[in-house]
């Protein structure tokens, strides 16, 4: 039950439901959902202990900002054994909220920063409220990022937008944020996690393996050559089409059942 997977967690993150859509809450306001190992480590217990039947994720911050990053009161004591151990654990996490077992939404709004963005480009569509921002202060805080960032923003926005924003401090706006890669929904601050929810919801009613192929097999053949690429879609494609739960769908579909694709 919900009670029993939040009791085994931290009180840094908050586990709710919402039907099929399990809620996972950064709740640590008072550092500005700062990311320090308890988060972390909690952040993984709740993508291990995932109940059966939840079927996507929302990810959301409490306070004003959705994360601040690193939390820089644990970085004085560590030496670089510890450091790499560090960033190891970090690279563990969010390996289980990318390549979980279901797709996660992120409700993102104030600070996206640092440890934050790289907690936020994991994820695998971003609804950002209009007050949301992304950085990489570590730049100018004599650090590195440690959370995956470097290989995974490159491929959000570019090693080019990255390595301006380190280098420089540049932010970029909730806005600004959908024209490079960040933002994949743009919506008005306080809205972010009916959103969020909205399209969580969505993503849980669709076939099982269908959010299988999209989130496990899609980025992965990408970074494939070529050819190995097309003959992963394939398999991809017949296994996906042989599935019951495809059959009846295309079945509603040629019957009339089932509702057209038009403009939002
Ligand atoms: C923190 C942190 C933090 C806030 N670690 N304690 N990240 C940064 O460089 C961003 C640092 N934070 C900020 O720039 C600001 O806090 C915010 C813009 C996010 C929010 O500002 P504000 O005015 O709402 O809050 P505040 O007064 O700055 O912070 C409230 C408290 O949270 C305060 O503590 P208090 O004891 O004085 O109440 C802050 O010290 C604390 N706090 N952010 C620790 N980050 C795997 S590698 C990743 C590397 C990185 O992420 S580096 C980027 C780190």
């Amino acid at each position: 039950s919900t009670d029993h997977w939040q009791a085994s967690l931290p009180s840094s993150v908050q586990a709710e439901r919402q039907g099929p859509v399990a809620i996972l809450r950064l709740n640590r306001a008072h550092k500005r959902n700062a990311l320090d190992d308890e988060t972390v480590l909690g952040i993984e217990a709740f993508f291990d202990n995932l109940p059966d039947d939840v079927l996507s994720v929302l990810l959301c911050g409490d306070g004003e900002h959705f994360s601040a990053g690193l939390d820089l009161s644990e970085l004085e004591e560590r030496d670089i054994q510890q450091g790499i151990a560090h960033s190891r654990v970090w690279h563990r996490a969010f390996e289980k909220i990318q390549y979980g077992r279901v797709p996660v939404v992120a409700a993102l709004h104030g600070a996206v920063v640092g440890g934050g963005l790289e907690l936020a480009a994991s994820v695998h569509v971003r609804v950002a409220e209009r007050s949301a921002y992304y950085a990489l202060p570590e730049g100018s805080r004599g650090i590195y990022v440690g959370g995956g960032g470097s290989v995974r923003l490159p491929r959000l926005i570019g090693v080019a937008r990255m390595m301006d924003m380190m280098l420089t401090g540049r932010t970029y706006s909730a806005e600004e944020g959908l024209a490079i890669g960040l933002t994949t929904y743009l919506v008005e601050t306080g809205k972010g996690f009916a959103k969020g929810l909205e399209l969580a919801t969505r993503i849980a009613s669709n076939a099982p393996l269908t959010n299988f192929a999209v989130t496990q097999a899609l980025p992965r053949i990408a970074e494939m050559a070529p050819g190995s690429g097309f003959a992963m879609e394939a398999l991809m494609a017949s296994i996906a089409q042989a599935d019951p739960m495809a059959k009846d769908r295309l079945k509603a579909f040629l019957e009339k059942r089932a509702p057209k694709v038009t403009r939002s």
